[in-house]
């Protein structure tokens, strides 16, 4: 029963907030680059878990040596001898890092001006903004290459993308979904509806508008890299601790909450960085997907100092 738990909340991914202690497998994996799914993440994380306790207990104990996780505290120590003694692991992880090319950007940046930005879309009660968030840096990058602003399909992913935990209108997650798109491709908003419902897959490979070659993720925490990304690159996907109460209601002005999560397994809800301001104070300029009735006609603004809310923790965006 309580792994059926821990399955869940893995499964959930973004949009949901999971159970408190996922932090530190969070950092674990996001330090050595590794991309687990469904059962084989919770059973990774047990097995993490035990050996971090191991290692906490056993330098509590001041014996003349300490402990440290290291990149091997994923696998049991069966496993280790097995792998390591004579076979190497298959790591799945293709996550490319983003180096800023350039070293300074504009102090204010908008992309809607660009033409890199599509209408405020609305994801209805569906746990799907993970989709939303990935498609519209897909679109901004999109137009960069082809000068044209085409609305791409959430439906396709919500449907068909399963891989990395996305769960349709359970939740998912914007890596995921750039590594479905990769794979397959992405289908165009007017040849693939959306539905506000997972659906059977309807995938038709002949009308695939584009596909991409990977993606990248902005050094997880660093508000100067996000900057220069935001800035130079064009919009970028970010997940954020969407989970205090006012941000139901938000209306306009500096989203800046008493209480937010910056840590991966804090942030519930995808979103797209389309800009930045500094008036009253630095500000991320964000695209929602919950319709142009919410916030300032769609859209939000939110605090850019200590990574409020996460912004600068899981972003991303798709290169072509
Ligand atoms: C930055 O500012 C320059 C000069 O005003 C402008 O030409 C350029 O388009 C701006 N870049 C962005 C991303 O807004
Ligand atoms: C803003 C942005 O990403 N611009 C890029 C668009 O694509 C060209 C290459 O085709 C890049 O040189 C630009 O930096």
């Amino acid at each position: 029963m309580k792994s059926v738990i821990i399955v869940l909340a893995l499964f959930v991914g973004v949009c949901v907030s999971y159970e408190a202690g996922e932090d530190l497998w969070a950092a674990f994996k996001n330090t050595y680059d590794r991309t687990y799914e469904g059962i084989e993440d919770s059973m990774r994380r047990i097995v993490f878990e035990n050996n971090l306790q191991y290692i906490e207990k056993f330098n509590a104990e001041g014996n003349s040596y300490t402990l440290a996780v290291n990149k091997f505290a994923d696998l049991t120590h069966s496993e280790f001898t097995s792998i390591y003694l004579g076979r190497k692991p298959n790591p799945e992880g293709k996550r490319e890092p983003y180096y800023p090319v350039q070293t300074t950007a504009n102090d204010t940046v908008d992309w809607r001006d660009k033409g890199y930005v599509t209408g405020i879309k609305d994801q209805g009660q569906c746990g799907s903004c993970w989709a939303f968030s990935a498609i519209g840096s897909l679109e901004g990058q999109y137009f960069n290459k082809t000068h044209k602003l085409v609305s791409f399909s959430e439906q396709e992913l919500v449907d068909c993308s399963k891989n990395g935990g996305n769960a349709g209108c359970q939740g998912g997650d914007m890596d995921a979904a750039f590594e479905y798109i990769e794979k397959n491709g992405i289908e165009s908003e007017s040849d693939y509806k959306y539905r506000a419902k997972k659906h059977k897959c309807e995938y038709d490979a002949s009308k695939v508008v584009t596909k991409i070659s990977g993606y990248k993720d902005i050094p997880s925490g660093s508000i100067s890299a996000m900057h220069l990304a935001v800035g130079s690159v064009g919009p970028i996907s970010a997940a954020m601790d969407a989970s205090h109460d006012s941000f139901q209601f938000y209306s306009e002005g500096i989203y800046h909450p008493r209480k937010c999560g910056k840590k991966d397994n804090q942030l519930d809800h995808g979103v797209l960085a389309i800009g930045y301001g500094v008036t009253p104070q630095a500000y991320w300029l964000m695209k929602n997907s919950w319709g142009t009735d919410w916030g300032m006609d769609g859209y939000f603004k939110i605090a850019q100092k200590e990574n409020e809310c996460g912004i600068c923790t899981s972003s991303s965006y798709p290169i072509m």
